[in-house]
């Protein structure tokens, strides 16, 4: 059997068996009554990771990030976000449906930031008509934006306007670690300017579930009481937080090799000619098809084994993950490239 080289996205990672092991000698308790020892000794190294008083364990990545906008913000208050990020995009509208929550989009430029001076602008005046502007949302890296790591830089002048106006900042850092290794900082640097920060335990780090929401104390105080409501208290989650420890122990510095496979899987798709790929700075690859349409190259790369995602009209997203090596690099490209031969002849 044609052995599967998943690319459709870096959440497909399976846990190797020493996360396994990590997982099956965890020591656990009821984390709902703040018994858990693994789930708190994961909650406090989360936010010193990020430079935070503090941390909560959810189940997802999603959950991280309505229950931030559920803390930040009461329903009828306003959002600004980027027209491209996951919140607006990919959460199902939970920001509106449960957060109660008024979105107003800012365009994501190319790099994934947003425009400063019409960030500013969209701040509204308080006045008894208008609703209140309290939040605004980033998200590094940019997945839409082809995994754009945004530099500390542009966050705080971000930051810093937000601030100015009364409003707080919520970074989604669903692959906040793919961010910092790519931009040689650490991930507190990036973090810093933000009231909140999520990330994601099982993206490249590799663990089966998970995401942290870290912030001060008082923030996540209120947070759980939200995750709460959402039914995301867990009990023995201290399986869980097992394997996101040995994923933020063992799987933090090898994202290097992540990003190194996506730049070689980008060059080869290049030079085939049917496709248009970003430059990638991280894991992931989007893909412009430029001859043919996307369903009919994902149905024959599915047949030879390789599989990805449309992402967008005329795209397909390929992400290179901890069960990606550079030899499954080298074999997707080689399975693509005899695809492509034999379309053209
Ligand atoms: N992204 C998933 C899909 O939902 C698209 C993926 O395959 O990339 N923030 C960002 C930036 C994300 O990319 C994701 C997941 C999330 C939040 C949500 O995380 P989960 O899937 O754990 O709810």
């Amino acid at each position: 059997m044609t052995h599967i080289i998943d690319l459709r996205s870096d959440t497909v990672t399976r846990p190797t068996s020493e996360m396994r092991a990590a997982m099956a000698a965890a020591e656990v308790g009821d984390d709902v009554f703040g018994d858990d020892p693994t789930v708190n000794l994961l909650e406090a190294r989360a936010a010193s990771l990020v430079g935070k008083e503090a941390a909560l364990f959810v189940p997802s990545g999603t959950m991280a990030n309505l229950v931030a906008l559920l803390t930040h913000a009461t329903p009828g208050d306003e959002v600004i976000l980027g027209d491209q990020s996951h919140i607006f995009q990919y959460e199902v509208g939970g920001v509106a449906r449960i957060a109660g929550l008024l979105t107003r989009t800012l365009h994501n430029r190319e790099d994934g930031t947003l425009d400063i001076d019409e960030f500013a602008e969209a701040i509204r005046p308080q006045t008894i008509h208008s609703p209140g502007t309290k939040l605004l949302c980033l998200e590094n890296t940019h997945n839409r934006c082809g995994g754009a790591p945004i530099e500390p830089a542009i966050i705080e002048r971000l930051s810093a306007v937000a601030h100015e106006h009364g409003l707080e900042v919520h970074l989604d850092g669903a692959r906040l670690f793919n961010a910092a290794i790519a931009l040689g900082c650490p991930a507190r640097a990036i973090a810093a300017p933000c009231d909140s920060v999520t990330f994601c335990f099982s993206k490249g780090l590799g663990a089966p579930v998970g995401s942290v929401l870290c912030g001060s104390r008082d923030f996540i105080e209120r947070a759980r009481r939200n995750r709460k409501l959402l039914g995301g208290g867990m009990r023995q989650a201290g399986v869980l937080a097992a394997a996101a420890l040995y994923a933020i122990d063992h799987h933090i510095d090898r994202l290097a090799d992540d990003h190194a496979n996506a730049r070689r899987l980008a060059n080869g798709l290049a030079e085939l000619g049917p496709f248009r790929p970003n430059l990638p700075r991280t894991n992931i690859v989007v893909v412009e098809i430029l001859r043919g349409t996307p369903e009919q190259w994902l149905a024959d790369f599915a047949e030879a084994g390789v599989l990805a995602v449309p992402f967008g009209r005329g795209r397909i997203r390929m992400v290179t993950h901890l069960d990606v090596s550079s030899a499954d690099t080298e074999e997707a490209l080689a399975r693509i490239s005899r695809i492509v031969e034999a379309r053209i002849a």
